[in-house]
């Protein structure tokens, strides 16, 4: 289904659902698909699709996933495209200079925060839930996510539980910080580690509800500026990893990557399949936890964003 009106003439698709919300300014939570194609093993990656989008509407949210089929961009997919994404061998990670190479060889693909977020907003939908963006990497500052300076220049809201703790996380604060990108603690003045509950290091400032992060999140856009904000939620208690635990699965994960010659877009997929398999099912049972909590959270938000715009 094509969109008529919109901030551009790009080409995307919109599932009926999405395109009914977007007409009736109904709030909507977009999501990516990179954590189903890249992220998760089949077939928890389906079933955890569904549970987000399930959380969303309970909290009375339209949940709008994003992916690339056949080469197009779409906004909503139902059962079957995910199901399709996720069972395609030759599927492509889609961060934003992808787009055009799927496009030219009717790939299928699943987008990444800074695929997903380019599309939202290209949509005209503001709130978007992930589990941690991408940053800079360890040992290799060069290695920045697109990720990044994708963030800097696409106003969204994006709710995570901060960046992976396979990242240099002090020096993604510190790129956060130049790209002026505000990094607010959901219930906490301290940035979440992903798995873990806190990374030690301080966020700008912090929210307690959902009403005050939409709030200050259309303060943020009010004054002009075209950057996300990141609501930074820590993972929930009866989920999260001991941080001792963690830290042992990535450096070793870290020290094989090396090995192996990873690079490129497929440093993060490898690190993070290997953590994940090195800490067992914790490391998944908390991954999920979040994920649906992050889901909840952008939902509130949403519902709170469009009572105020
Ligand atoms: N965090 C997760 N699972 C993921 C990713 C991050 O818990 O699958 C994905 C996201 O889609 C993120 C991407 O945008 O990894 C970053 O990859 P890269 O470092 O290649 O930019
Ligand atoms: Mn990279």
């Amino acid at each position: 289904m094509i969109k008529e009106s919109g901030r551009s003439m790009a080409d995307l698709h919109y599932s009926e659902e999405v395109l009914d919300a977007l007409n009736e300014k109904k709030p909507l939570v977009g999501l990516e698909t990179a954590v189903v194609t890249h992220g998760l093993p089949y077939p928890t990656n389906v079933e955890l699709a569904q549970a987000m989008e399930d959380v969303i509407r309970q909290e009375g949210a339209i949940p709008a996933t994003v992916g690339v089929l056949g080469g197009k961009a779409q906004i909503g997919m139902n059962r079957e495209d995910i199901q399709l994404l996720a069972q395609d061998r030759d599927v492509i990670k889609i961060s934003r200079r992808d787009f055009a190479r799927a496009a030219a060889r009717k790939l299928n693909g699943g987008t990444t925060v800074a695929g997903t977020i380019t599309a939202l907003y290209l949509a005209g939908i503001n709130v978007f839930a992930t589990g941690g963006i991408g940053g800079v990497h360890r040992d290799a500052p060069f290695d920045v996510s697109a990720d990044l300076p994708t963030l800097a220049q696409t106003p969204v809201l994006v709710v995570c539980a901060g960046a992976k703790s396979i990242l240099d996380l002090p020096a993604t604060l510190e790129k956060l910080e130049t790209l002026s990108i505000p990094v607010v603690g959901y219930q906490t003045s301290l940035f979440p580690a992903f798995y873990s509950r806190s990374s030690g290091l301080p966020v700008t400032t912090s929210v307690e509800d959902p009403e005050e992060a939409a709030f200050l999140a259309k303060a943020h856009w009010e004054m002009g500026l075209e950057s996300a904000v990141l609501l930074a939620v820590p993972p929930p208690l009866q989920d999260a990893l001991p941080e001792d635990l963690m830290q042992e699965a990535v450096d070793l994960a870290l020290q094989e990557a090396e090995e192996h010659q990873i690079h490129g877009q497929g440093v993060t997929p490898f690190l993070l399949k290997r953590v994940s398999e090195l800490t067992g099912k914790a490391s998944l049972t908390a991954n999920l936890g979040l994920l649906l909590n992050n889901a909840r959270v952008a939902a509130r938000t949403s519902v709170e964003l469009a009572k105020i715009y």
